[in-house]
């Protein structure tokens, strides 16, 4: 039997043999057709075609769950508080169906010494299988005494963990560039995750908090793949953090135009203008947030589209480290006036502005990807991405 999703022919045939409809009422209570869509969804987040979704259903629905140690250290657990806030599926269902979170300081119930023997045993069961999460900055000066658990400092925990973890991730920006506590003048010499495991990989997902689906999609990716999606040079995924702020924020067009708020709560900003006078860093900003929003909870749910300016919380240069007010070093101004001609040979002849309007369209794939994972069942397609022969 062929369907569509998402304009997609997916073959559901293929799929039966997964006895998918044993996960009824699990997986956030998603009908196997729900559940097919999230993963489509999921593969269309990342820039990849829309059948790897069928790819990853199957992991997600394997009957060997990895386990997953989650650590805390120097943070205000936003990065959890904004997972739990996700529902497609819930952080629950996640848990429950796709891995085995076998310790995670908020969400325990066991605690103290009970938490930390179930803690090594974990460790010592599944040496080299499971998933490291870091959440929270590295304190590391006078020995890391200034976040201790179970009396031992953070970063001993972090090297202890690191050793046997087949994958580590660090989730929000305190793990991946030290975050808040790492701002001038750092008292407590906070680090983030990668920087106190030398020569380890750490996939990093920045942002103050996190985008949730940007940690998903990474999980389901590793999950699906068995290696981590494409990284850039500060080991972000770059299906997240590959496009500006500002290239695909719905304010945009007031920017080109001119038309700017300057004062919070004045004509302007009641207008929905851009926000760059009032310190927007959205031009210097790496980020996706205005493509995915946050909560599910629909068009404009993210810091610019609530009239708030973006602090640049995904970037060490910028967030806790530029002031509010400045303003942002603008990487584009706008679009080209000349365009490259459409006839040129394959691998030659590509002029920088060829190669510009290419990459821009590139961005607006993912956006356009992101949108029908928002819809969950637009007309939007998955587009292709440097992973396709993963397909
Ligand atoms: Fe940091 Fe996560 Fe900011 Fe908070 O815990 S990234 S302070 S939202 O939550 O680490
Ligand atoms: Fe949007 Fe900020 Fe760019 Fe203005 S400066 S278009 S508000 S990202
Ligand atoms: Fe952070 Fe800016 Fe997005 S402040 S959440 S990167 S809009």
């Amino acid at each position: 039997m062929t369907d569509k999703i998402n304009g997609t022919s997916i073959d559901f045939a293929s799929f039966s043999k997964q006895e998918l409809d044993s996960y009824a009422g699990a997986l956030g209570g998603l009908t196997r057709r729900e559940f097919l869509k999230y993963c489509t969804g999921i593969a269309a987040t990342m820039g990849l075609p829309m059948t790897v979704g069928l790819r990853i259903a199957e992991a997600a629905t394997t009957k060997t769950r990895p386990p997953v140690i989650w650590l805390h250290g120097q943070e205000c657990t936003g990065c959890t508080e904004s997972l739990l806030r996700s529902y497609h599926p819930t952080l629950e269902a996640l848990i429950l169906d796709t891995i085995s979170l076998d310790y995670h300081e908020t969400l325990c119930v066991g605690a103290g010494k009970q938490a930390e023997a179930h803690k090594r045993k974990v460790m010592e069961e599944f040496h080299g299988k499971y998933v490291l999460v870091t959440e929270g900055g590295t304190p590391t000066k006078d020995g890391g005494i200034y976040c201790k658990v179970g009396g031992r400092p953070h970063v001993e925990h972090v090297r202890e963990a690191a050793e046997g973890a087949a994958a580590i991730i660090a989730i929000g920006s305190c793990a991946s560039w030290g975050g808040i506590q790492s701002a001038h003048p750092n008292p407590t010499g906070a680090k983030a995750t990668h920087e106190v495991l030398p020569g380890k990989t750490v996939i990093n997902i920045p942002g103050c908090p996190p985008n949730p689906y940007n940690f998903l999609s990474t999980v389901m990716y590793l999950l699906t793949f068995a290696k981590p999606p494409e990284l850039d040079q500060e080991n972000r995924p770059k299906f997240a953090y590959g496009r500006l702020v500002h290239e695909n924020c719905e304010r945009r067009p007031h920017f080109d135009a001119g038309r700017f708020a300057l004062e919070f709560g004045d004509y302007g900003h009641r207008q929905g203008f851009c926000l760059y006078k009032l310190g927007c860093k959205g031009p210097e900003t790496y980020a996706n947030c205005p493509s995915i929003g946050f909560g599910d909870l629909g068009f404009g749910a993210w810091p610019v589209g609530t009239g708030h300016p973006c602090f640049g919380c995904t970037m060490k240069e910028t967030g806790f480290n530029k002031p509010l007010h400045a303003l942002a070093d603008v990487k584009t101004f706008s679009p080209p006036t000349a365009f490259p001609a459409v006839d040129a040979d394959k691998g030659r002849g590509v002029t920088p502005a060829a190669a510009a309007v290419a990459a821009g369209v590139g961005g607006l794939v993912v956006g356009a990807a992101a949108t029908a994972m928002r819809n969950m069942g637009g007309s939007a397609d998955g587009g292709d991405s440097p992973d396709d022969q993963d397909a």
